[in-house]
């Protein structure tokens, strides 16, 4: 794959920090967007010491429309050209029910996982339609694919990043830029930690029993996606751990 121009959002840790490690060890240039400058100064070195990487950080809050334009906007040259958009930050806070839970949480998660998505994708792809070139990955999860306990909002969530994923790809359908969704089951990243609250210990009983994937594991799958010939687009792409079948159905050794 040709020297690539690749932003990713959430990219201080994770599933994000994965695909800037990947990208970066194949020789790309990577824009690091998140909102922990000190855990972004510190992957920026990272990846700079151990891959000779051209990186570049663009820390912001991506709910923060104004910041994330102005942001952008400041980007010139071959930073300024994107040819691949990583909408990877997304987040849930608790588990309560959908009758009980708080609206202001809620909006900081369909803020995050939806509206900012959104806002990201209005604000990049029209460049990669006028360049020509193009693909954007938006991080999905099997969380999209039906709804479970505990998970109302976030389901939803993440099944309209499916939806604006599938309604994207058809607006460009004549047009080379690729979209594609990548579904995660179980990965052991700080997400469980927010999800609980910060309680650790539910947050590891989660990955109890099982080998969970890891962020670096999602971005294996990520980057297969943007390196493929450019005739082929993965549309999807449901990774789970060999031991979990459906968002519910896990295997844990006891
Ligand atoms: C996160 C996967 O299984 O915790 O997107 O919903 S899960």
């Amino acid at each position: 794959m040709e020297k690539k121009t690749v932003l990713i959002t959430g990219a201080s840790s994770g599933i994000g920090a994965g695909c800037a490690r990947i990208f970066a060890r194949h020789g790309h240039r990577v824009i690091l967007n998140g909102r922990n400058l000190d855990k972004l100064t510190q992957l920026k070195k990272e990846l700079e010491e151990s891959y000779g990487a051209s990186t570049l950080l663009l820390p912001f809050d991506v709910r923060d429309r104004e910041k994330a334009l102005h942001s952008l906007s400041s980007l010139s040259g071959v930073w300024a050209s994107i040819d691949v958009l990583i909408n990877n930050a997304g987040l849930v806070i608790g588990t309560d029910k959908e009758h009980e839970g708080s609206l202001e949480e809620w909006d900081v998660v369909i803020d995050t996982d939806v509206k900012a998505l959104l806002s990201m994708t209005r604000f990049v792809v029209p460049g990669m339609i006028s360049r020509g070139r193009g693909h954007i990955i938006n991080m999905g999860s099997i969380a999209g694919d039906a709804a479970y306990p505990g998970g109302s909002v976030y389901c939803a969530c993440k099944a309209a990043v499916k939806a604006l994923s599938d309604g994207l790809r058809i607006d460009l359908v004549d047009t080379p830029i690729r979209v594609t969704n990548i579904k995660p089951g179980l990965v052991e990243t700080n997400f469980s930690v927010v999800r609980f609250r910060g309680d650790k210990s539910r947050a590891d009983a989660v990955y109890q029993g099982i080998q969970p994937l890891t962020g670096d594991d999602v971005a294996e799958v990520v980057y297969f996606a943007a390196s493929l010939p450019e005739h082929i687009q993965l549309a999807e792409a449901l990774v789970m751990p060999t031991h979990q079948a459906t968002g519910t159905i896990v295997h844990r050794k006891s």
